[in-house]
């Protein structure tokens, strides 16, 4: 079974991604990670701290001579801006009083700043933004990059594309790009539109000159994705649930949708669903849908279908336009602190999206196909096409 975890603070040393179930065998390369971790990077409008950065993994183990080996995949990623935070976050006792002066006393209406003071019984909020930062989404893109390999080798392409920024809507595509990502990282906010395309970049710039911040809709599709990971059987198994969930715990995200999503709640079921054809590829067990309004799950299961949702971020609460507060030492009415930040981040989430799809999607293939090996796991990935039509009589068995 696949698990990861993150540790690591936006301003510490480094980042830490651990991806453990990674089968053997996977050809794996830090380019891999890389890449992904780059786009991550990039979008218009983002910050000064995207500058310093320059995101790249070292792997600590779990791969050997270019190959996964069964065990933990454990990486990291150096802070660069960590250099000029030594004192404030060094890990011994603040003698000289370092901590002090980088002191967060006003907390962000929106971020997790006053609750977590309150809750981790915290008189500094750095304490609390330093996780809460999305500065770990790095971490999650390593991770997500691990499992986006070794989902290629069966075929998935996972890509995103923004299909809202503030106010400006993108015109829906006729079709989507093959490569997605191709496309989509061609303009400056990876949405598909020139036109529209423009004017995000536009908006973008608006909002940074009235010193506000900007939220959007991030679409992902994952194609290639084999009928039947997930189950209808029991609540926590829906395919459909761990994918909304995964998502929804993106900092700033405060809404999943799956296929149509909430505008299928206005229509009626005779134009909701996808009505079923013979003709698909093995994978979808030789049928196919006219349409893919159900976002390519179907009973908490996929269908074969492209898997297509979506991620709306709220704008980022760390505003140079600051909101009303209160400060947490004195108790007067404040102005929050105001940090260094991105005017939007929406671009970047898309790529962080992604990853999220590639945990999810990775896990279930290796709960659904096992293996301590690639080997194994392509073994029985192809028994199982094999053998996938109603009854499950295998092709070719002898009577
Ligand atoms: C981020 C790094 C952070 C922020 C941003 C995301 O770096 P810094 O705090 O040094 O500027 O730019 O985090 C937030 C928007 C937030 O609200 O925490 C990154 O690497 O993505």
């Amino acid at each position: 079974m696949i698990r990861f975890t993150t540790a690591g603070e936006s301003h510490g040393r480094g980042l830490v991604a651990v991806v453990e179930g990674v089968p053997a065998g996977l050809p794996l390369r830090a380019e891999d990670i890389d890449l992904q971790l780059t786009r991550r990077m990039a979008g218009h409008g983002r910050g000064a701290r995207m500058k310093i950065e320059s995101d790249a993994v070292e792997f600590l183990s779990g791969v050997r001579a270019g190959e996964t080996i069964g065990s933990p995949v454990a990486m990291v990623i150096w802070n660069r801006d960590w250099e000029n935070w030594t004192d404030v976050m060094a890990p011994e006792p603040d003698e000289e009083g370092a901590a002090r002066r980088r002191r967060v006393s006003r907390p962000r209406p929106g971020h997790a700043d006053l609750v977590g003071v309150l809750k981790y019984s915290r008189r500094d909020a750095r304490d609390i933004l330093e996780r809460a930062s999305a500065r770990e989404t790095a971490a999650r893109v390593a991770c997500g990059a691990v499992c986006r390999r070794l989902l290629a080798e069966f075929g998935v392409e996972i890509g995103s594309h923004v299909v809202a920024l503030g106010a400006v809507r993108a015109p829906e595509p006729s079709a989507l790009p093959v490569p997605l990502n191709d496309a989509a990282d061609q303009s400056p906010v990876r949405c598909l539109d020139p036109e529209a395309s423009q004017a995000m970049v536009d908006a973008v710039d608006a909002a940074a000159a009235d010193r506000d911040t900007l939220g959007g809709v991030v679409e992902v599709v994952a194609r290639g994705v084999v009928l039947g990971l997930g189950s209808h059987t029991s609540w926590d198994r829906r395919l459909d649930g761990s994918l909304a969930r995964a998502v929804m715990s993106i900092p700033a995200v405060k809404g999943v949708e799956i296929g149509a999503g909430f505008g299928s709640a206005a229509v009626r079921g005779s134009v909701a669903h996808d009505e079923i054809v013979e003709g698909g590829p093995p994978r979808s067990g030789g049928f196919a849908r006219r349409s893919n309004r159900a976002g390519g799950l179907e009973g908490g299961m996929t269908t074969g279908e492209p898997v297509v949702l979506r991620a709306a971020m709220k704008p980022l609460s760390t505003l140079r336009r600051p909101l009303d507060t209160v400060h947490l030492e004195t108790g007067e009415p404040a102005k929050a602190q105001s940090e260094r930040s991105d005017v939007t981040a929406v671009p970047a989430m898309g790529v962080v999206a992604e990853a999220m799809v590639a945990l999810v999607l990775a896990r279930e293939m290796c709960e659904k196909f096992g293996g301590d090996s690639l080997v194994e796991m392509r073994r029985n990935y192809d028994a199982y096409l094999a053998c996938m039509r109603p009854g499950g009589e295998e092709v070719g068995r002898s009577e």
